[in-house]
């Protein structure tokens, strides 16, 4: 068995079930899409298969209010006119509606992201991957980016139970503004993001002087990039930024957020990426052999989203697939071609040598700041919940010596799950 040889995936087949609502980009079918895809290619015979075992609410108050989550659990669209002041407040609306289900959904791609963490602290697994997370854009109290519940910053706080430091790199085409701004005052988690950044383009934050505040000052590194990158672009920059990151950083845990929405020809893209080329930086970040959380996030094509993500369940297995598509149960989705692999456009690439070299010197210049070995102390910033009064006292985010044997995981082990290897 090689480095990082268990691979643990989690996938619960309720997901593809819920909608957000007609003409909505976020499709949580792309999430089943991508299982079948995998089925199809025979990959479950090189991973362990899991269905989540729900989380409690009051587990995802280590981050977010109780108001919150209690208006999450209640809210439904038969008694929204009810609650418009509270929507308001929690910005539930156009790109983060009130649909049926809600509050299960968010549980379900929660779970699988804290039964991972639990999974890696337990050393059970070397690699977790759950598709359905990745919603980084979540704050303590405000829906934000398609997403309710930030499934990324409590898998990060279940991690940093058994881990000194925890490296969250965010792949998405967006800024993954909730993760940074949870940890943006504490050395022990560094926040590395990849995204857009241009006049309209969601959320807007993310500009490469942003870079952490008090302890956490220099480990929040973000790199804005502009229209049409691709491949060659991409990978530099990544490559780099991210080596550099794990020499300064030293992470013994990794979160790697693998928004799709950076391929070419996304809905709601700008971007120029090939899967091979998404691929090949969950590659990099593998070749580190630190314990990793592989999750989804964004990607508003259909066809191309599960190209991706089971291209990348397979590099994480070590397994090689044929480019021809096997017959799955979504085969006409990837018409004409019936292939896994797309060819990017011929758009314009307007990040310029000079701009990538720039912001490269930029980032370089932060990670120049930072010691060798950083510091132990955690400062998360967050207040204290009622429902979860441990939060913010240390009870959460306390490390433990890895001699430690105690078990203050919260959530049970995991039953493997064979029924759900049918497609
Ligand atoms: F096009 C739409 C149709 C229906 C509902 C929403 C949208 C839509 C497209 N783009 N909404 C957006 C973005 N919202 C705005 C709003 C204007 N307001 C001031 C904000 O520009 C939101 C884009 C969300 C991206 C989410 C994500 O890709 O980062 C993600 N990552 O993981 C999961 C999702
Ligand atoms: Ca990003």
């Amino acid at each position: 068995m090689g480095p990082l040889s268990r691979v643990s995936y989690f996938y619960d087949p309720e997901i593809g079930n819920y909608h957000f609502g007609l003409g909505h980009p976020m499709k949580p079918h792309r999430v089943r899409m991508t299982h079948n895809l995998v089925v199809n290619y025979g990959l479950y015979r090189k991973l362990q298969v899991f269905r989540p075992r729900l989380v409690s609410p009051v587990s995802m108050t280590r981050f977010h209010s109780d108001d919150y989550i209690n208006f999450l659990r209640r809210i439904a669209p038969d008694n929204m006119q009810e609650h418009i002041p509270q929507l308001q407040r929690f910005n539930l609306g156009e790109d983060c509606p009130v649909f049926d289900g809600l509050f299960d959904y968010c549980q379900l791609y929660t779970s699988g992201s804290l039964g991972g963490a639990d999974r890696i602290n337990q050393n059970l697994t070397d690699i977790v991957i759950n598709w359905a997370g990745g919603m980084h854009n979540p704050k303590a109290s405000e829906a934000s980016g398609f997403g309710y519940v930030n499934d990324c910053v409590l898998a990060i706080l279940e991690l940093l139970k058994k881990h000194k430091r925890v490296l969250y790199i965010d792949m998405d085409l967006h800024h993954g503004d909730g993760v940074e701004e949870a940890f943006f005052s504490t050395n022990r988690v560094m926040t590395v993001s990849f995204h857009a950044k241009f006049a309209g383009m969601f959320p807007g934050s993310g500009d490469a002087s942003d870079i952490g505040y008090k302890e956490g000052k220099n480990y929040a590194i973000n790199v804005p990039l502009e229209e049409g990158v691709d491949d060659d672009s991409y990978r530099g920059i990544f490559q780099s930024v991210i080596a550099k990151a794990m020499e300064v950083f030293a992470p013994d845990a990794v979160v790697l957020q693998c928004g799709a929405n950076t391929l070419s020809g996304d809905r709601l893209g700008c971007f120029n990426l090939s899967v091979r080329g998404h691929g090949e930086c969950v590659k990099f970040v593998k070749s580190f052999g630190i314990p990793m959380l592989v999750l989804g996030g964004g990607g508003y094509s259909l066809r191309n989203v599960p190209r991706c993500w089971t291209y990348e369940t397979a590099l994480l297995t070590g397994e090689e697939i044929k480019d021809e598509l096997p017959f799955n149960d979504y085969f006409e989705y990837y018409g004409p071609d019936y292939r896994l692999h797309i060819r990017p456009s011929n758009m314009s690439n307007q990040n310029t040598t000079e701009h990538l070299n720039k912001i490269k010197s930029q980032v370089m210049d932060i990670f120049r700041e930072i010691e060798a070995v950083p510091g132990t102390q955690i400062q998360t910033g967050q207040v204290q919940s009622q429902l979860n009064p441990g939060f913010g006292t240390g009870t959460g985010e306390s490390y433990e010596e890895p001699s430690n044997e105690d078990g203050t995981a919260v959530s049970a082990v995991q039953q493997e799950h064979p029924a759900e290897l049918a497609a």
